[in-house]
This record gives C-alpha cells, sequence and structure tokens, in this order.
C-alpha cells in the first residue's frame, strides 16, 4: 500500500537559520505554498511523517514539482475556472442563460477567468440525466458563438458523455471535465485520447439523482485518493498523458458537511497524486449550512474564504461563480502570500 502524505502547506517567509537558510520545497510547483514536514493519513488520523530529506527522491518529486501547464496556462498559482451553466435547472445559476447571446455575455462578463467551464446537465443532488442531443444543443453553439466573439480564454465542457464532449471540442472547447470520471460514459476516455485534450477526473460516490442519500465512508480523504489514484490509471491505460490529468475530490458528490469539512482540511494529501488539483465548492449547500445562506446566491462569502483555503493549500484550478470577487481575493492573498503584485487584466 502507497503511504498517504499529507505535506503541511505553508506560505510566508522560511526562517533563516545558523548556517544559512534551507532552500524551501514547494507545493506541487507553486511559488508562494511550500512545505517543510509531511503527516501520514492514517485511519484518518495525521501523524508525523519523516522529514523532508527522508523522503523517497519519487515520493518528493510528486509532491514538490510544478505540474505541465494546462493549454498554456502555468500553474504555478491558482487558476480561476469560471462556471458558465447552460441549463435550466443547475442549482445556483439555473435558467439565467437562456439565450446564446445571453451566455456569451456572461463568458465576456468572466474576463477574469483563466477558463470557463460549460455545462448543459445538473449534476446537483437529485438532478435527472439529460439526453445526449438536449446536452448538445445546449453547449455546443454556446462554445461556437463565444469562439466567433473573439473570446479566447480555454473552455471545458462539463459533461459525462463523449458525444457531448465531441461536440464541444469540434466547437472550440479544449478540456474535457467528466464528474464521472469517466465512469459513466465507456467511450469518453478514447475521445480524450484520440484529441490529446487534458480532462478532470472528479471523484463522486454514486450519481447525482441518489448520491446525498447518506453518504458513507471509513476514511473519506483515504477513500477518495484511492478512488482518484484508480481512475488515473484508468485515464492512463486508455491512452490519456499523465501531464493532461487533473484531479478533483469532488465536494459535495455523495459526501456529507462532515466529509466535506475533512476532504478540504486534508486537501494538500492529494498533491501525492503527483497530477495538477481542481477545487469546485462554490455556492455549495454545506457553505449555507455553515454560513447560514438558504440560497446559494447568497453563499459568495463562503465560496471566496473557500477558495482562499484552497489556494493556501496549493490547489492549482479553482472552479467558481463568482469570478470577479474570486480573482480580487486571490490576488490580495497572491501579494501577502510574497508572490508580487499581478499586472492588471
Ligand atoms: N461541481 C458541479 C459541477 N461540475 N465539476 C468539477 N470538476 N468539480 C465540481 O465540484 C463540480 C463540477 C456542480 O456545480 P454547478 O455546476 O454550479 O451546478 P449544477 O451541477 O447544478 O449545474
Amino acid at each position: 500500500m502507497t503511504t498517504r502524505y499529507v505535506p503541511v502547506a505553508r506560505t510566508g517567509p522560511l526562517a533563516i537559520c545558523p548556517g544559512g537558510p534551507h532552500a524551501r520545497t514547494p507545493l506541487a510547483g507553486s511559488a508562494t505554498v511550500w512545505f517543510e514536514a509531511v503527516n501520514i493519513l492514517r485511519g484518518g488520523q495525521h501523524w508525523q511523517g519523516p522529514a523532508i530529506g527522508d523522503l523517497s527522491r519519487a515520493d518528493l518529486a510528486r509532491l514538490s514539482s510544478l505540474r505541465p501547464a494546462i493549454c498554456g496556462l502555468v500553474l504555478d498559482r491558482p487558476r480561476i475556472m469560471g462556471i458558465l451553466n447552460v441549463t435550466p435547472d443547475s442549482f445556483s445559476d439555473g435558467g439565467e442563460l437562456a439565450t446564446v447571446a445571453a451566455a456569451v455575455a456572461r463568458a465576456r462578463a468572466m474576463s477574469g477567468a483563466d477558463i470557463l467551464d460549460i455545462g448543459g446537465e445538473s449534476t446537483r443532488p437529485g438532478a435527472e440525466q439529460v439526453p445526449v442531443a438536449e446536452e448538445i444543443r445546449r453547449t455546443a453553439p454556446v462554445i461556437r458563438a463565444i469562439r466567433e466573439a473573439g473570446i479566447a480564454t480555454p473552455i471545458s465542457i462539463d459533461t459525462r458523455k463523449a458525444r457531448v464532449a465531441e461536440a464541444a471540442l469540434a466547437a472550440g472547447a479544449d478540456i474535457v471535465n467528466d464528474v464521472s470520471a469517466l465512469s459513466f460514459d465507456p467511450e469518453l476516455a478514447a475521445v480524450v485520447a484520440a484529441r490529446g485534450v487534458p480532462i478532470c477526473l472528479m471523484h463522486a460516490q454514486g450519481d447525482p439523482e441518489t448520491m446525498q442519500q447518506n453518504p458513507r465512508y471509513r476514511d473519506v480523504s483515504a477513500e477518495v485518493f484511492d478512488h482518484l489514484a484508480a481512475r488515473i490509471a484508468v485515464a492512463e491505460t486508455a491512452g490519456i498523458a499523465r501531464d493532461r490529468i487533473i484531479v478533483d475530490p469532488g465536494i459535495g458528490f455523495g459526501k456529507n458537511l462532515d466529509h466535506n469539512l475533512t476532504l478540504l482540511r486534508d486537501l494538500s494529501l492529494f498533491h501525492g497524486l503527483g497530477v495538477a488539483v481542481l477545487l469546485g465548492l462554490s455556492r455549495k449547500k454545506f457553505i449555507g449550512t455553515i454560513g447560514q445562506a438558504e440560497k446559494a446566491k447568497d453563499r459568495m462569502p463562503g465560496s471566496v474564504a473557500g477558495a482562499l483555503h484552497g489556494a493556501a493549500m496549493g490547489v492549482q484550478i479553482l472552479r467558481v461563480h463568482d469570478v470577479a470577487a474570486t480573482r480580487q481575493s486571490l490576488a490580495l492573498w497572491h501579494a501577502i502570500a510574497g508572490g508580487g503584485v499581478a499586472a492588471p487584466r
């Protein structure tokens, strides 16, 4: 069994020791987040791990190396994936973008996003499946129109289905975001491999229709980690290069409040998979529960707090509804963490 290391993530200055300063060990290639200790996750608890110098070369490389750029985006800092749902029923923004023109206007308004994530099927708890033809009808024309409008931001298609991904990629999308981690449609892996595009593999327990009916784990972080490791192996076997794989612990997908909080606390664990990590918690129900915000639209402050936590844990991609608020918060966090003041965009 592989040891599950949880790097203790830090920002800020490194102490100068007698004999000279030590070198920082960046966390997953981050320009600002580093680690000086690792814990070991066992039985749901953190145990003191070996000194960094005693880690094997392979373990150290997995935890510290810069992940390959995705669509030209250097992943040494958190990148923002703006959510653009063209669905009638998404839990927070469903029905807002009923026309192609409205979707293009939203894409333009999300100019602070590094990636636009376009989805035509809600995967909120209890959501029913959308037929393939309808999902294509909702997404492909919007992607085409965004490209025709001259918006060059990389686009991910949020789908579990091969035919939808194919149509989206043909229309100008660049990335596939699959909340089923290649377990819903057996043909999706071949499409991704043939097109050579990046894919996000997200953990979910069960499917959207039933996933929130009493989800159970013995050790949620370890099980999610092992599941994602297995899905990476499936993707690689299908011919998808490791440097195009992104993983996501799937906050809210078959998880209760405690599961979500544990995963967030253990977030740096997922760097041990050696690939880029994406975090999607924006406006989700547990934020409303903790922050006493019944309506999804009122959960922006809690969502930004969660995004900043992700940044401090070295997450490379943050999937958010509130792009401008997240961008401003991240710019402050980045500057305070010593990453410098970013040029205005
Ligand atoms: N969450 C949702 C949809 N897609 N993809 C990834 N990789 N990670 C996530 O956490 C994630 C996701 C659900 O949020 P949203 O798109 O806002 O709602 P809906 O599924 O109702 O459209």
